[in-house]
């Protein structure tokens, strides 16, 4: 579906409010109209300019009257007759409807104004949840392969345009609309003649706004491209701001900005000079058209034709009038913007993830006895990351995977609660198929240690507890006890309720690691999937951590990639991978005693640690 039926129809679940929003603007319209014709009446009938202080409105031609101006007359005489039998004079009735006639504009206006940009923010938080939802449910694949800067900007800044163009712009755009309707059936019934001189010398005056506002908008669209390139070396810059200093590349960078940065100085220079220069131009423009205007209405007026208030009513018509005629240009830019923005949301809303449960999916009962890769194969793009991968994994058992990096080791294990799918073959859990099974039920049973540790800019509490709004706090120190983080959060200023920081800056590698490790423990799942999850350990830490790992494996089924000889010495089985295949597996000395991979490895000092580092001396039991 286009996005603009489709922006219609979210509109369209606010229908009542709409409904309520365009009436309140055809009062505004009707009230705009009423008071430029009592400005007349004020002028005329109560301050006395006019030529007489008739009943029946302007210069007495009744019979030529327009319907619109005839209505005016008829609830103009009325509202005189009352306020006179109640004794009210006329220099205070006419004011008094005058002032009347400006609270219901404005009263109105206001309530257009708000149901309006209530729908508009209001379609902005459905469309920003959906979004949301379905980012949320994306495949591993597509946060791998999408830009975080393109999705941020897609949640945020696009969905901001629809909310502008489907509030203020739409309502400027009716409102405006609605108005100039009235107006100019009003300046037309009050002075036909003079009215279609000025429309059409009217074409001098607009086209050059109308260039004008196009020129600002193309040097708008410019700016946002250059305030994007800044951001985006501002946003390096931050990141990188290591690599920066270590290769001293601060002049470089610095020279990088400035180019960016003047860049983005000549687009604002451009604008600032075209938005200079239409007021000026515009208001000479103005007077020339005014000097004319006067001209002419002096012969008229000497001509008993028309009064002097109904020529300032004119007149405040006609300036009324430059407002929506000024908008359009820039409501359909704004419309325009929306649109292609909504293109951007929209896409990201349709994007169906890969990994799909399905509708008759069952649920997984506790797992009892084994997971199998039947002849799996599997890919990124073109290149083979696993081929053929024959493997069963009994409960209880710690399966070791080494082998050298790029090995797809780390695919193997994201296969398992399906992260990704496999490209060919199936695995089975418990003997179902892991794609028969509902998702939730699979992930339930498998903690998660992954290569590069993820905390949220959270507390310590709600990242040992992810999901968990009052964890028990038993429970807690438990599993920071086991994953031997309790010393260091201890130490930090308010423990378990300190906040670790974006990207858990506050903390050291290891400890990032130990958090991670004792959220694992905490999830309490069966199943256990360790990569690397020492790798950032100094050798002391390493071998605590190492044995809470053990003390966790126990009686859990336990997949670890490692490069620690003592893990890998440990588990009851090693699984070796080379270049997408599973080559050799056995235990440590079975795999030592022939010539493969494994061999190799060992002999290249692969395996990090010496059997002296393990066996340090390990403080207090545990
Ligand atoms: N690969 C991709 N896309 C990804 C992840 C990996 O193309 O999103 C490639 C890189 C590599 C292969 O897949 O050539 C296997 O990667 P994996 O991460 O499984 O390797 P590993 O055995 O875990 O390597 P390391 O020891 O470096 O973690
Ligand atoms: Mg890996």
């Amino acid at each position: 579906m286009k996005p603009f039926p489709r922006l219609l129809r979210a509109f369209g679940r606010y229908r009542g409010r709409a409904f309520l929003a365009l009436l309140a603007m055809v009062v505004v319209s009707i009230s705009t109209v009423a008071m430029l014709f009592l400005l007349a009446k004020v002028i005329d009938d109560a301050l006395g300019a006019g030529a007489a202080a008739r009943l029946s409105g302007f210069g007495g031609a009744g019979a030529g009257r327009a319907t619109l101006l005839r209505w005016l007359d008829a609830f103009y005489a009325t509202a005189r007759l009352t306020a006179e039998s109640h004794g009210i004079p006329v220099r205070f009735a006419v004011p008094l409807l005058l002032l009347l006639a400006l609270v219901s504009k404005n009263v109105f206006s206001y309530i257009s104004e708000f149901e309006l940009n209530g729908i508009g923010v209001a379609m902005v938080r459905d469309l920003r949840r959906e979004a949301y939802d379905r980012l949320l449910r994306q495949s591993t694949r597509f946060y791998s392969e999408s830009s975080t800067g393109d999705l941020m900007s897609r949640m945020l800044s696009d969905v901001e345009q629809i909310q502008t163009a489907f509030g203020h712009q739409l309502t400027d755009l009716v409102q405006g609309a609605l108005t100039l309707i009235l107006l100019l059936l009003y300046v037309f019934s009050m002075n036909a003649r003079l009215a279609l001189i000025i429309f059409l010398l009217a074409p001098v005056i607009l086209l050059p706004i109308v260039s004008n506002t196009r020129r600002l908008g193309k040097a708008a669209t410019a700016a946002r491209e250059r305030i994007g390139h800044l951001g985006a070396i501002l946003s390096e810059t931050l990141r990188g701001h290591r690599v920066i200093k270590t290769y001293a590349m601060e002049d470089f960078e610095a020279r990088r900005f400035e180019e960016a940065n003047n860049d983005y100085f000549r687009v604002n220079r451009k604008t600032v000079r075209i938005q200079a220069r239409n007021a000026p131009f515009m208001e000479i423009l103005a007077g020339i058209g005014l000097s004319a205007l006067f001209v002419y209405a002096a012969s008229e007026i000497h001509a008993h034709r028309m009064e002097v208030g109904e020529l300032f009513s004119f007149l405040a018509a006609l300036m009324m009038m430059y407002k929506p005629v000024k908008d359009v240009t820039r409501i359909n830019m704004a419309i325009q913007l929306a649109l292609s923005s909504a293109r951007r949301v929209f896409e990201l809303v349709d994007r169906v993830s890969e990994i799909q449960e399905k509708p008759d999916a069952r649920h997984l009962a506790p797992f009892s006895d084994a997971i199998a890769y039947e002849n799996v194969s599997f890919r990124y793009e073109d290149q083979p990351v696993l081929l053929d991968v024959d493997l069963t994994i009994r409960r209880g058992e710690t399966v070791a995977i080494v082998g050298p990096s790029g090995a797809g080791k780390t695919s193997l294990v994201n296969l398992l609660p399906r992260l990704y799918d496999a490209t060919a073959g199936r695995i089975t859990f418990d003997g179902v198929d892991i794609k028969d099974a509902t998702l939730r039920s699979l992930r339930d049973q498998i903690g998660l240690v992954t290569q590069d540790t993820v905390l949220f800019d959270a507390s310590v509490r709600s990242n040992i507890a992810y999901g968990q709004s009052s964890p028990p706090e038993e429970k807690l120190r438990a599993a920071a006890h086991a994953a031997y983080a309790d010393e260091f959060i201890d130490r930090l200023p308010e423990g378990y309720d300190s906040f670790v920081g974006e990207n858990a800056g506050r903390l050291s590698g290891g400890q990032k690691q130990r958090l991670a490790i004792a959220r694992a423990i905490y999830k309490d799942a069966p199943i256990l999937i360790l990569d690397e999850a020492t790798s950032q350990l100094d050798t002391e830490s390493e071998a605590l951590v190492a044995r809470a790992l053990m003390n966790l494996m126990k009686g859990r089924t336990t997949l670890v990639i490692a490069h620690r000889l003592s893990t890998v010495r440990r588990a009851d089985r090693i699984l070796v991978f080379d270049r997408a295949r599973l080559v050799e597996s056995g235990t440590h000395s079975e795999l030592l005693a022939r010539p493969g991979v494994y061999h190799r490895l060992h002999a290249m000092q692969y395996f990090t640690e010496t059997e002296a580092a393990e066996s340090a001396p390990v403080p207090g039991p545990r």
